[in-house]
């Protein structure tokens, strides 16, 4: 296709409640979307960096600015793109996974929407809906996280992920376990917080019979996760640490993972990430979707991404109002604890006028 135009918009939206993690707390979010521009056609994509540089080191004012002055020009001045070759158009621009996947993505929905293809099916997916699970901040004390844990389990969430760092570890987990019992189905999360040394207090969430710990070594030590593993039983999740297919291929081989958390953002899009998704399955290993406090736009081809065959734990894929009083597209809903995967063209979502017009902060077209 003729790429004619990517509008870049930004919007503000606060979150219902504060989500805090072991690297800080989120209040609202300051989206980044991108509306890519075809004759015939046309697409969304959403940027998941945050406002700061601390889930990894994009942020939301950096992915725009190597957008305007980096990848857009790329793109735009290839004559017939295709969502195949945004990769490599864009691969002599080192790093930038969010960035590119907003832009990949956007250029993505134009073209299936052209063909009538829904993102699921072009994917592989395999679901017409997917288990969801949610992820629960840190909290001030032990009663506040069994009430959210209470009410998000009466809405019918299907596993927990507890948010996890030095301090609010062994004590919450417990606390959950022994109020809602073995059958749930709980993990934790530590965003790098922990060091191999930690690995005998680690080891004290053995008995709870955890579905998986999350990243909790730093991103670049990923022999470290290897190491760990050898001295606790809860399967070791990578997230931070996993930016492409080879990421996850030699993580894999040494042994430093038995489960990978899939974020397209994280890995460069979702063309990345079904490749992820195949390395994967090719050597035995359960996938699941991560979440990155995505609108609507997000969210819809996540969904998508998780109704593939190997995504068989439940995703971090929650309802629009776990985030968001109003979504800026039509809202996610749980239906029976899942949710359902878009049927529509491309990916099957489109922003609701008003709602995006109130929330928009700026924006700028690049031709
Ligand atoms: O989208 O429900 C969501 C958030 C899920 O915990 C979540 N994401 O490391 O997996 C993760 C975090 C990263 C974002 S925290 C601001
Ligand atoms: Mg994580």
């Amino acid at each position: 296709m003729k790429l004619e135009a990517l509008e870049l918009r930004r919007i503000g939206i606060p979150l219902i409640a504060p989500f805090r993690t072991s690297f800080g707390t989120e209040t609202a979010r300051d989206v980044l979307l991108v509306r890519a521009v075809s004759p015939d056609s046309e697409g969304w994509g959403e940027c998941v960096a945050m406002s700061e540089p601390l889930y990894s080191s994009e942020y939301v004012d950096m992915a725009q600015h190597v957008i305007v002055h980096h990848l857009a020009p790329r793109l735009l001045a290839t004559g017939d793109l295709t969502a195949a070759l945004v990769a490599n158009v864009l691969a002599p621009v080192k790093g930038h996974p969010m960035a590119k996947a907003a832009l990949e993505t956007a250029v993505l929905d134009a073209e299936l929407r052209a063909t009538s293809t829904p993102l699921s099916a072009y994917l592989g997916a395999v679901r017409a809906e997917v288990d969801s699970g949610v992820s629960v901040g840190i909290m001030g004390s032990i009663p506040e996280l069994l009430d959210a844990v209470t009410t998000y389990l009466d809405q019918g969430y299907m596993r927990i992920k507890l948010k996890i760092e030095p301090g609010w570890d062994v004590a919450p987990v417990r606390a959950v376990r022994e109020r809602f019992g073995d059958e749930l189905l709980l993990q934790v999360d530590a965003n790098t917080a922990y060091t191999l040394a930690d690995a005998p207090h680690l080891a004290k969430l053995d008995p709870f019979d955890l579905l998986l710990i999350e990243q909790p070594l730093p991103e670049d030590d990923v022999r470290g996760h290897a190491q760990l593993a050898k001295q606790i039983t809860t399967p070791v999740c990578l997230d931070e640490s996993i930016e492409s297919a080879r990421d996850a291929a030699a993580a894999i081989a040494i042994g430093a993972c038995a489960v990978i958390n899939i974020k397209p953002g994280r890995v460069g899009g979702y063309l990345e990430a079904r490749r992820v998704h195949d390395v994967c399955t090719a050597n035995g290993v359960p996938v699941w979707c991560g979440g990155m406090l995505e609108t609507g736009i997000g969210r819809a081809a996540n969904v998508a991404l998780a109704a593939l065959p190997g995504f068989v734990l439940p995703g971090d894929t929650s309802a629009s109002d776990r985030y968001f009083e109003e979504d800026i597209t039509e809202p996610f809903v749980l239906h029976d604890g899942r949710l359902r995967v878009p049927d529509g063209t491309g990916i099957g979502v489109t922003p609701i006028a008003e709602i995006l017009k109130a929330r928009t902060t700026w924006t700028e077209t690049l031709t």
